[in-house]
């Protein structure tokens, strides 16, 4: 087993001040942050979709990354990119690592072969992963760049389709389970439409919810013990994803009957993609129970597509480990990055400069969260804002005491309440996240 980036030594922690590129300046896995090591808080995972086979093709172009692996037979080259992971996480120091099914081992025409060939992948996985000491954050599967899923995986118009897509789900989890994996994750690839014209809503909804249920009876007979995720999107590849947002998606789990069994895995770029902020999405997560995992990434504020840039927005980050923090850290969960080097970034040298970015706006991100919390004056300022509902009246409204009768009664006695207000003081809590931030 060669060396695929020789070269590049393992990655330390040199602080603030280095300037060496191939170093963290802020992600200092055994330092205790927040009542954790940063390692256990952060919980990195590396994407294999991106990192070992993502070349850079994009619309308008062939690939510019050589991942070939140096193996043109594709069964070999399987087996490299497991050695070329494993050599990536052990120098970055990465624990966790995420895939599709055929990130692992592609298609090879009939469903016999494909599963026969990932097989062999997932033994020579196992047995690494035991020897590297790593482990499997999630694991899906792909139900969307193969032709027969134009329409759809478990919302296609046609049943044999959504019969492939549940016999491809049911060994994906079988190899979910082999591995050990911590969660696996439903992200809805083609689970939409284009038009209502030729699309029967309930029907492919109803389906969705059945191939979901089917998954959790199968994995659960098995002895998966993980969480299950959905992965809100709102649009791309489809129009209109079905897994919109994160309120959305509640709203299906529930109707369905499949909100005890499933967490969200929150993208930031897919958030944006719904209008909303990372932090939106993972606060709803965070305030209804289901806040499970993230796909770390950014999008470009000027582009209207999934970017899938590694994060360097530390404002992203630290908002979003407030959210993790307060969530009571991560279970099953962790930082998968779901994120790809630009086109232009083809080196070998760039995936590592990559994660390096990434890992440090994260490390940087947590580190700001656990002074804002430390700080207190954020969550004092919004306990404070909220005390009206812990005595009087809106005790009584919280409490179900005070019925309409008696808060009309309460308002006509009251009279004008505007005098009960008080600022919402946003400009000085910005100050106040600038002033933390920067004095780090
Ligand atoms: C696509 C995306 C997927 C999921 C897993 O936008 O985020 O890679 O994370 O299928
Ligand atoms: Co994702």
């Amino acid at each position: 087993m060669g060396e695929y980036f020789s070269g590049i030594g393992k990655i330390g922690y040199e602080g603030k001040s280095s300037t060496n590129s191939l170093a963290f300046k802020y992600y200092n896995p055994d330092e205790v942050i927040g009542g954790k090591t940063m390692k256990e808080q952060l919980r990195f995972a590396l994407s294999w979709w991106h990192t070992l086979g993502g070349d850079g093709t994009d619309m308008f172009g062939i690939g510019t990354a050589d991942k070939a692996w140096g193996k043109a037979d594709s069964a070999e080259r399987a087996k490299a990119k497991v050695d070329a992971a494993f050599e990536l996480m052990n120098k970055l120091g990465i624990d966790y690592y995420c895939f599709h099914d055929r990130d692992l081992s592609p298609d090879y025409g009939t469903l016999k072969e494909t599963n026969a060939q990932l097989d062999e992948v997932v033994n020579y996985l196992e047995k690494r992963q035991k020897e590297e000491g790593k482990k499997l954050l999630w694991g899906t599967s792909n139900c969307f760049s193969h032709p027969r899923f134009m329409h759809g995986a478990g919302t296609s118009p046609c049943a044999d389709v959504f019969a492939y897509a549940a016999a491809q789900i049911k060994k994906a989890v079988e190899a979910t389970v082999r591995l050990g994996g911590n969660g696996y994750v439903f992200w809805g690839g083609r689970e939409g439409y284009e038009t209502l014209l030729n699309t029967n809503m309930g029907l492919e909804l109803d389906n969705m919810a059945r191939l979901m249920k089917m998954t959790v009876e199968y994995a659960r007979s098995i002895g998966f013990k993980g969480d299950f995720y959905i992965e809100p999107k709102p649009k791309e590849p489809t129009k209109h994803q079905y897994d919109f947002d994160v309120a959305t998606v509640l709203g299906f789990l529930r109707g369905y009957g499949l909100e005890k069994d499933f967490k969200m895995n929150i993208e930031a770029n897919h958030a944006t993609l719904a209008m909303h902020t990372f932090q939106h999405e993972l606060r709803l997560a965070r305030d209804c129970g289901v806040f499970g995992s993230i796909d770390a990434n950014q999008g470009d504020t000027l582009l209207g597509w999934d970017t899938d840039q590694f994060p360097t927005n530390i404002y992203d980050a630290a908002f979003c480990m407030y959210e993790v923090i307060k969530a009571g850290g991560f279970t099953n969960g962790g930082l998968n990055f779901d994120s790809k080097a630009r086109r232009g970034s083809f080196k070998p040298c760039d995936i590592f400069h990559s994660y390096i970015a990434g890992m440090d706006t994260f490390a940087l991100g947590l580190r700001i969260a656990a002074q804002l919390i430390a700080d207190g004056r954020i969550d004092k300022f919004i306990e404070e804002r909220y005390s009206s509902w812990s005595t009087g009246i809106g005790a009584d409204i919280v409490s179900g005491k005070a019925s309409m009768a008696e808060l009309e009664k309460y308002a006509l006695e009251k009279g004008e309440v505007l005098c009960s207000l008080e600022s919402g003081r946003q400009e000085k809590l910005e100050a106040i996240v600038n002033n933390i931030m920067f004095n780090l």
